[in-house]
């Protein structure tokens, strides 16, 4: 049976209790300006003790369950062939299909070697609207990265329920001007974390399938957060009702040569990463660049408690209650906020809520960094740490060195899984409310120091008087 039956129909009440807690601080506003002021404005340069509730990011910072504490305990620290590793490979193989796997320590590591393998200078990577690192290592591979998301992904308020999709005619222009033997592959994303968490549709995959073996174009899968994707196909996609998660996300990996996952995501660790493929010959590889950049390929950079905590949160995230009350958990949220009138990115995303600054922040001119603004602007008032995604994420152009000003300019408040409460989210709607009602008074920011790699981790800012 596909969808379980629901006993608790309160929306999305948690399928578990808390056992251990950990105490968080409450800070007063002139702590948290300075605080901010110290952090140059960049909320990824507070120090995580100053925040309240931390909407950074659902990665590594998620709550682990009791059978994956237990599983630590089962960790199997032998330098090579740990015990956990095989446990780990298994389910690799029963929930995502692929037959071979190399751990790494994070999933930018997966996408350093995929870009390394697969790319030559000169190529072009086409993909579902740019993710930060992985667009990053497909550059630093020598290709340009080309976005070929159908348009609807680019406007905040389309309701279209795929917005991840791939534009086939922006596929075939690409195609048309530089000829599939300069594109090793498609990379694909779902949900599309820079879109809102937007997931693309099953019947898409079969499109894009069809299109590239015509033109013996690979296909590889960023499933990261590939359960929030196969949960809103089971609930939005004409034939998937009956389905269940393995299924569909079985079948969505189906369609691709190989994938990458940061582990610290839908598998509700802290640490880790899968490169998993049905390619032997890319799987030899990879299996030999490991042991150079992150450890021995039964490890990966990995502890083997780390492999046996992943095994089991392999398992869990496939979970119909699990999978549902994180996607409604974000739903509840982004409800709240629209009967606030808050702009918000539509239809609601499986992982975070995504603020429209350029709604938000309309007086500020783009160069003053509305996204970025808002984010420490929220910070101010509540405690509640969110993220810049727009043009501070989205860096500059490799060849002119110009910004590049994405068509979104968001604020993201992403929910950790299995960490806050009903209550969390209620306090950030009321912050987020009342910096919504005094957004005229907010002042932009300019920007004082900018690294030359992902500059939104780093770069500093002053307020403008
Ligand atoms: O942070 P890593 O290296 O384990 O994974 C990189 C990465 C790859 N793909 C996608 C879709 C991501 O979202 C991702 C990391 N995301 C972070 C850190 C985030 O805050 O969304």
């Amino acid at each position: 049976m596909a969808k379980k039956k629901v006993v608790v129909e309160a929306a999305w009440a948690e399928p578990f209790k808390i056992k251990v807690v950990e105490p968080i601080k409450m800070t007063t506003k002139d702590y948290r300006l300075k605080c901010v002021e110290e952090a140059g404005y960049n909320t990824f340069l507070l120090k995580s003790e100053d925040v309240y509730i931390d909407l950074l990011t659902d990665s590594g910072t998620n709550a682990m369950s009791d059978r994956q504490w237990a599983g630590m305990m089962m960790g199997d620290e032998a330098y090579a062939g740990s015990r956990n590793f095989y446990s780990l490979w298994d389910n690799v193989k029963k929930y995502y299909g692929m037959p071979y796997f190399v751990p790494t320590h994070q999933g930018r590591a997966a996408e350093h070697m995929v870009s390394q393998i697969l790319i030559k200078k000169g190529d072009y990577v086409p993909g579902n609207m740019y993710f930060t690192t992985t667009r990053l290592h497909q550059e630093l591979a020598g290709a340009t990265f080309v976005d070929v998301i159908i348009d609807e992904a680019h406007n905040p308020d389309s309701e279209h329920p795929f917005k991840g999709n791939v534009d086939l005619k922006k596929l075939d222009k690409l195609v048309k001007e530089v000829g599939a033997d300069k594109i090793p592959y498609i990379c694909i994303a779902g949900p599309v974390n820079m879109a809102g968490g937007q997931p693309f549709s099953m019947q898409n995959l079969k499109d894009v399938q069809t299109f590239c073996k015509e033109h013996k174009i690979k296909m590889w899968f960023d499933a990261t957060r590939a359960c929030e994707n196969a949960f809103f196909i089971q609930e939005r996609e004409k034939g998937y009702a009956d389905k269940t998660i393995p299924q569909i996300l079985k079948e969505m990996c189906s369609f691709f040569e190989g994938l990458w996952v940061s582990a610290k995501k839908d598998l509700m660790v802290n640490i880790g990463g899968i490169l998993a493929t049905r390619n032997k010959k890319v799987y030899e590889k990879a299996r030999n660049m490991v042991v150079v950049y992150e450890g021995l390929h039964t490890y990966g950079g990995l502890a083997g408690r780390d492999m046996e905590a992943m095994a089991i949160g392999m398992e869990e995230m496939v979970e119909y209650d699990n999978i549902r009350m994180r996607v409604k958990q974000v739903e509840y949220a982004g409800k709240q906020l629209e009967k606030h009138g808050v702009p918000i990115v539509r239809p609601i995303g499986g992982h975070a809520i995504f603020l429209n600054a350029n709604k938000f922040l309309s007086h500020l001119p783009k160069e003053q960094f509305r996204a970025q603004t808002l984010a420490s602007e929220i910070y101010i008032e509540s405690g509640v740490r969110a993220m810049e995604r727009g043009v501070v994420s989205a860096g500059r152009d490799p060849k002119t060195g110009d910004h590049r000003y994405p068509k979104l300019e968001l604020v993201r408040l992403t929910f950790p899984r299995r960490v806050y409460t009903q209550a969390h989210i209620d306090v950030m709607v009321e912050a987020i409310v009342k910096v919504y009602k005094n957004r005229k008074n907010v002042k932009g920011l300019k920007m004082t120091y900018e690294p030359e790699y992902l500059r939104f981790f780093q770069a500093r800012f002053d307020r403008l008087k």
